[in-house]
């Protein structure tokens, strides 16, 4: 047996709000069991079991013995609040002979236990059997997230993931308490999920000819890569992706992009275009297209069938609409958006998007569900029951909770994980920009000028992975990671003081944890 080497700074990302340290340690062992002192905790006990096992190789059996080595307990039953988030708080003990998690509900103890494994040697991430002593220090932690929406946006449509490649995103970002993963399933370089009574969707709208070489900005004429490009989720697919993620207790919200980033849908279903005539194709570059739905009553229903279904795969509380980046120029030009302006007795095309939201947001709110838009829903006047994601700045943000809405900050000048994150010139090639880890650090997080009242209407965060520039799942996680573990931090734990040298040198530990999964994070910090 290799000794260890003792763990007297576990380096615990994101850091919890108490934690206290004690002389003394504890070992597990092939004969520690389990006790659930709450039957709802079952499936958190299968959770650590299944987290232990592979690099231990013990089986932790289970027992109603409260003098047991493990001790998972909750208080009660899960309740959400007006906003649909549960308490993620929890306590976690180790003294010489026992482990004591305890939560409200078994969302904290989600959060507990991804704590409980920080503080064992990051061998206990490998998922091969290690020949070393399980250790633990004796501490006492009490901890709650300082944010409820701590998420992560993951753009499935300008390049696809596998069902494991996106289990595996979401075990890692459980891994940083985060809560939220954010799927941006359909846009104008493709239609990601089976929608069954809209077969054309996948079968035309999840397939592009060719994708774009070098940069959309820079290289003119376009070079293209000659290769069909393609792919989608079923819904027996996106069941096993939000099953695994209500497994470590995190919701997925999905997102369908409307009225504009809808070429892949035109594409299939030429009636929802601004020109049924002209059969557009699914794009194969990047950047803003001109092309939007159009603004029919048929199509307001297409989408409203689409929810439906939507609504049935995700049972969480949220579901995004988009709303960004939808020109105006085709509504502008047509007749029929034209009419409908005055049928409706709308001032401007701004107003016309607002209407079309607000039709596709009511439905949502009639099935018991809440929406998202991007900030641009905010420009022709905000329907009643809509949250807003800010992304273009935080100013979205602090107009939506002006006016009383809720607000998510995902400011791109931030927490956009597409840029550069050092040296562009040694980097594989980005959206643009350079965002460090450093700069994710320091993200102050709430605007100025708002009022107690107002912050509150902050759910939190998000920090995104727009995969324009990220083909494969190693560069997904080279431009995810480290960033992601100081955006985690900055989520969860929100400390007043920002001591980045600090936070480095935890993270120095927090790195030998990702090596142990092959995490192909970016090298240098
Ligand atoms: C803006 S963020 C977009 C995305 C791009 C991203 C690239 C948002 C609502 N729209 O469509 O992928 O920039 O950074």
């Amino acid at each position: 047996m290799k000794n260890n080497p003792s763990q007297t700074n576990p380096s615990i990302i994101p850091l919890p709000k108490k934690i206290n340290f004690q002389a003394g340690h504890f070992v597990l062992k092939e004969s520690s069991e389990i006790c659930c002192l709450s039957s709802g905790s079952q499936q958190m006990e299968d959770l650590l079991r299944g987290y232990l096992k592979p690099a231990t190789g013990f089986e932790l059996p289970t027992t109603t013995d409260s003098n047991a080595a493990i001790i998972l307990e909750v208080e009660g039953e899960v309740e959400m609040d007006n906003n649909g988030f549960a308490d993620e708080s929890y306590e976690l003990q180790i003294s010489n002979t026992q482990i004591r998690i305890k939560a409200v509900c078994d969302w904290g103890l989600a959060r507990g236990i991804q704590t409980f494994r920080q503080l064992f040697p990051s061998e206990i991430y490998s998922d091969q059997k290690q020949d070393i002593e399980w250790k633990l220090p004796c501490v006492s932690i009490a901890d709650k997230p300082a944010m409820k929406w701590r998420g992560i946006l993951l753009d499935v449509a300008r390049h696809f993931f596998s069902v494991d490649e996106v289990c595996r995103f979401i075990e890692l970002a459980a891994q940083h308490k985060l809560n939220i993963l954010h799927l941006h399933l359909t846009d104008d370089q493709g239609w990601r999920l089976e929608i069954k009574k809209y077969p054309k969707l996948t079968d035309l709208g999840s397939r592009r000819k060719a994708t774009l070489i070098g940069h959309h900005k820079n290289d003119k004429p376009r070079r293209y890569d000659d290769q069909e490009y393609g792919g989608f989720y079923t819904q027996e697919d996106i069941k096993s992706i939000v099953d695994f993620a209500y497994q470590r207790r995190m919701v997925v919200v999905p997102e369908i992009d409307m009225p504009g980033h809808s070429t892949a849908a035109i594409h299939a279903y030429p009636s929802l275009g601004n020109n049924p005539n002209h059969q557009l194709e699914t794009k194969c570059h990047w950047g803003i297209s001109n092309h939007t739905l159009n603004v029919e009553d048929e199509t307001i229903l297409f989408m409203k069938n689409v929810m439906d279904e939507v609504i049935e795969m995700f049972p969480g509380q949220y579901i995004h609409i988009g709303g960004d980046e939808a020109p105006k120029y085709e509504w502008t030009n047509s007749r029929r958006a034209q009419d409908r302006m005055v049928e409706l007795n709308l001032k401007s095309e701004e107003e016309l998007q607002s209407w079309f939201i607000q039709q596709i947001g009511d439905h949502i709110l009639k099935r018991g569900k809440k929406y998202i838009g991007w900030d641009e829903i905010l420009e022709g006047g905000l329907a009643d029951g809509a949250t807003v994601m800010s992304w273009t700045s935080e100013e979205g943000a602090v107009h939506a909770v002006k006016e009383g809405h809720n607000a998510i900050l995902t400011p791109m000048q931030n927490l956009y994980f597409d840029f550069y994150q050092e040296n562009p010139e040694k980097e594989a090639l980005a959206f643009g920009s350079l965002i460090t880890t450093e700069d994710v650090y320091n993200y102050p997080l709430f605007p100025e000028g708002l009022s107690k009242e107002e912050q509150k209407r902050i759910l939190g965060t998000q920090c995104a992975l727009w995969t324009e520039y990220i083909p494969t799942m190693e560069r997904l996680e080279e431009r995810t990671y480290p960033r992601s573990c100081a955006f985690s931090e900055v989520a969860w734990s929100f400390p007043t003081e920002r001591d980045y040298d600090s936070f480095c040198s935890r993270l120095d530990m927090h790195i030998k944890r990702l090596r142990q999964q092959q995490v192909h994070f970016y090298n240098s910090y």
